[in-house]
């Protein structure tokens, strides 16, 4: 029985991935370190620091400049948001969410950014959610199952009932660790794990996604 969808925000309700690119590629520059679009690919759904470090790979840096380093990319990325309306949405996402709910369906958000809340506000979308998972509420990101707990937990239901829809290959296998129904969007080389995959939200209904995860238990 499936009864609350958890969302994740980059890359599934909004695309913030060319923000959080613009900013580590200004950050990269300054320093001196190479830094690409197909690099940023594999940032997906990772944490901050975790994406520094595979951006500094074997380069050793002092704590405090690492800190500081991350501060840096915040205040870049943070800039960029600053222009983040309703109109960013991705498309199909805003009306999955209400479908949700009209079904009576509960909705979470499961995000590793520290950002997420202000980009939820900015997107108009606090009202549809019943409880939103960020990366302040957990020690372990993803690929650890802990996120995506601590949205269930919020929402009182068993890991079993609620579907995590994501974009990363961290986040779908954060899910399964976790024992979540899952839904993959994007290329199959990067969410092929997750039980049900579609290239995006655009023409997905409530009803298709619950009669695909049906067929697949
Ligand atoms: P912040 P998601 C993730 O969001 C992004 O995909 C990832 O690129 C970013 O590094 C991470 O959030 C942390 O974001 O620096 O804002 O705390 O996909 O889990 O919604
Ligand atoms: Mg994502």
């Amino acid at each position: 029985m499936i009864k609350a969808f958890i969302f994740d925000l980059d890359g599934v309700l909004t695309d913030t991935a060319e923000y959080h690119y613009r900013a580590w590629k200004r950050l990269a520059d300054e320093e001196g370190l190479p830094f690409t679009r197909g690099d940023n690919e594999r940032l997906r759904g990772i944490s901050r620091r975790d994406s520094l470090m595979l951006i500094l790979k074997d380069r050793v840096y002092p704590e405090e400049e690492i800190q500081a380093m991350l501060a840096r990319k915040n205040g870049y990325y943070l800039e960029f948001i600053k222009g983040i309306s309703p109109r960013d949405l991705l498309p199909g996402a805003k009306e999955l969410l209400e479908e949700i709910r009209a079904a009576g369906l509960k909705s979470a958000i499961g995000s590793a950014s520290q950002n997420a809340g202000e980009v939820i506000d900015r997107l108009g979308l606090r009202l549809l959610l019943n409880a939103i998972s960020d990366g302040h509420s957990v020690e372990q990101p993803k690929p650890a199952p802990d996120l995506f707990l601590h949205a269930a937990t919020q929402l009182g239901l068993p890991p079993a009932e609620c579907v995590v829809v994501e974009d990363a290959a961290a986040g779908i296998e954060a899910a399964k660790a976790g024992g979540f129904r899952t839904v993959g969007l994007g290329p199959r080389q990067r969410v092929g794990r997750a039980e049900v995959v579609a290239p995006s939200l655009t023409g997905v209904h409530l009803g298709d996604l619950l009669a695909a995860l049906t067929c697949r238990l």
